[in-house]
C-alpha cells in the first residue's frame, strides 16, 4: 500500500499550485542540473536498475529501450518523442499529468533526452486534449523562461528544446511508428517494424518513444534512487503506477499505487467498492480496451501487474485502465461496441485488419441480437486468430483480443443469448 510521501504525482487531483512556482515547492526541478552532471552513463544504468517498465502498455524495459540509441552521433540528430496521444479507451492517466502536474513531464523530457544525446524533444499530445495542451505549454513557456529548458538548460551545459504537437484526434497514431508519420506531417500509418525507431524513427534519426507517466516519473526515480522506486512491486514488476479506475464502482478515479497491488485492495482503498459489493461484480477488463476482459470472481484476488494479468489471468495491465462492469452490464454489447470502435480507427493499410475488424464487428452486432448461429462462435474465434498477429501494429491484436476474451470467459452467456434470441434486433441500432 502505497504512503502520500512515496506518490510521485503529488498534484493529481488539481488541489495545488501546477505552476513552476507550485512544482518547485513540491519538490520538482530541484538539483536537475547536478542530475545531468553524472552522465549518461549513470542515468541510464539507474533507470535500468529501478526496473522501470514502459507505461503506455506494452510495458518493455525503460532502460534497456533507452541503451538502444547510439552513445556517438553518425551525422544525425537523436530524438526524444513523447507519447502523449492517450487514446485507449478507458485511459486517462497521462491527461491528470499534464493538466495538474505539468512540469513532471517537462523536467522528465530534459533528463530523458540528454540521456539519449538529443537535443530536441517533441510531445505529440491527442488531438481531443486542448485544456491538456494550454496546460503544457503554459508550463513549457515557464521553463523556458526561468532557464530549464533551452540554451545551457538548468545549468547543465547542455542545450534542449521542447516542441509540443497537437495530433488531430485519431487513436492509430499513438502507435509509435504512426505517430512519427504524422509528426512528419503525413497520415498516420504505422510502419514495419524492425527498423525500430531507434535505428530509424523521427525522419530517419534514431529516436525513442516513451510514454507521458514512463518520462514524468525519471526525475523522482534519479532524486531518490533507484532502490527506491524498485521497493514497490514485485520482482519484474517494480514501481508506482497510475491507476484509472472506471465504471461500476462508487468513486471511479486516478490513482497512483505500488505495483503488484490486489485488485481488491485497489477497489476498497480508492473506488469505495463495487456497486452493490462483490457478488454484483461481472467482469474486468484490468489495462484498457485492448487487453481480454476477465471473469469477475477471478479478479478479487488478481494481483495487478504484467506478468500475473497476462501469465494466470490471460489479459493484461496494458495501460492500467481498469474497466469494472457488474451483473447489469451487457457485455456481449459492451464487446461489440469496443470492435466498433477498432473498425473505426484501423488505418486500413494491411487486408486482415481492414476487413477483420468489419467482419468481427459484423458478426458481434448478430451476438448482441441473438440472431447469431451457435457455429458463428467458433467462426468469430477464427476470424480473431486470423488477424492476431497478422499485422503491421498492434491494432489488429487489439481488435481480436477482447472477442477472444469474450468468448473464452462468457461463452455460456453467448450461447444462451442465441438460444433465446433475449435481445430486441433494434438494441445495436441505436449506438
Ligand atoms: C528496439 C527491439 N526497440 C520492442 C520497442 C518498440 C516500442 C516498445 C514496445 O504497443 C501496446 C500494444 C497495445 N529493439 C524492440 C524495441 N521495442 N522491441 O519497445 O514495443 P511493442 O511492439 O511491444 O508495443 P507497442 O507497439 O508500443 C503498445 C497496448 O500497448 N495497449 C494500448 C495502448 C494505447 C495507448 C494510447 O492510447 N496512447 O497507449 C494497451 O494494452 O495494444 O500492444 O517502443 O519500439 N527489438
Ligand atoms: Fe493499420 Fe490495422 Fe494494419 Fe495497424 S493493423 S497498420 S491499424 S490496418
Amino acid at each position: 500500500m502505497l504512503q502520500d510521501k512515496d506518490r510521485i504525482f503529488t498534484n493529481i487531483y488539481g488541489m495545488h499550485d501546477r505552476t513552476l512556482k507550485g512544482a518547485q515547492q513540491r519538490g520538482h526541478w530541484d538539483g536537475t542540473g547536478a542530475l545531468i552532471k553524472k552522465g549518461r552513463d549513470w542515468i541510464i544504468d539507474e533507470m535500468k536498475s529501478s526496473g522501470l517498465r514502459g507505461r503506455g502498455g506494452a510495458g518493455f524495459p525503460t532502460g534497456l529501450k533507452w541503451s538502444f540509441m547510439p552513445k556517438e552521433s553518425d551525422g544525425r540528430p537523436s530524438y526524444l518523442v513523447v507519447n502523449a496521444d492517450e487514446s485507449e479507451p478507458g485511459t486517462c492517466k497521462d491527461r491528470e499529468i499534464m493538466r495538474h502536474d505539468p512540469h513532471t513531464l517537462i523536467e522528465g523530457c530534459l533528463i530523458a533526452s540528454f540521456a539519449m544525446n538529443a537535443n530536441a524533444c517533441y510531445i505529440y499530445i491527442r488531438g481531443e486534449y486542448i485544456r491538456e495542451k494550454e496546460a503544457l505549454q503554459a508550463a513549457i513557456d515557464e521553463a523556458y523562461e526561468a532557464g530549464l529548458v533551452g540554451k545551457n538548460a538548468a545549468k547543465s551545459g547542455w542545450d534542449f528544446d521542447i516542441y509540443l504537437h497537437h495530433g488531430a484526434g485519431a487513436y492509430i497514431c499513438g502507435e509509435e511508428t504512426a505517430l512519427l508519420e504524422s509528426l512528419e506531417g503525413k497520415k498516420g500509418m504505422p510502419r514495419m517494424k524492425p527498423p525500430f525507431p531507434a535505428g530509424a524513427g523521427l525522419y530517419g534519426c534514431p529516436t525513442t518513444v516513451n510514454n507521458v507517466e514512463s518520462i514524468a516519473v525519471v526525475p523522482t526515480i534519479l532524486r531518490r534512487g533507484a532502490s527506491w522506486f524498485s521497493g514497490f512491486g514485485r520482482d519484474n514488476n517494480k514501481g508506482t503506477k497510475l491507476f484509472a479506475i472506471s465504471g461500476h464502482v462508487n468513486q471511479p478515479c486516478v490513482v497512483e499505487e505500488a505495483m503488484s497491488i490486489t485488485f481488491e485492495e485497489l477497489i476498497e482503498k480508492h473506488c469505495g467498492g463495487i456497486r452493490g459489493g462483490w457478488d454484483n461484480l461481472k467482469a474486468v477488463i484490468p489495462g484498457g480496451s485492448s487487453v481480454p476482459c476477465v471473469r469477475g470472481e477471478n479478479m478479487r484476488d488478481a494481483i495487478m501487474d504484467f506478468d500475473y494479468l497476462r501469465g494466470e489471468l490471460g489479459s493484461g495491465l496494458g495501460t492500467a485502465a481498469v474497466i469494472v462492469m457488474d451483473q447489469s452490464t451487457d457485455i456481449i454489447k459492451a464487446i461489440w461496441r469496443l470492435s466498433k470502435f477498432y473498425k473505426h480507427e484501423s488505418c486500413g493499410q494491411c487486408t486482415p485488419c481492414r476487413e477483420g475488424t468489419g467482419w468481427m464487428m459484423r458478426v458481434m452486432e448478430r451476438l448482441v441480437t441473438g440472431e447469431a448461429t451457435p457455429e458463428e462462435i467458433d467462426m468469430l474465434w477464427d476470424v480473431t486468430k486470423q488477424v492476431e498477429g497478422h499485422t503491421i501494429c498492434a491494432l489488429g491484436d487489439a481488435a481480436a483480443w477482447p472477442i477472444q476474451g469474450l468468448i473464452r470467459n462468457f461463452r455460456d452467456e453467448i450461447e444462451d443469448r442465441i438460444k433465446h434470441k433475449r435481445v430486441r434486433p433494434a438494441a445495436v441500432a441505436a449506438e
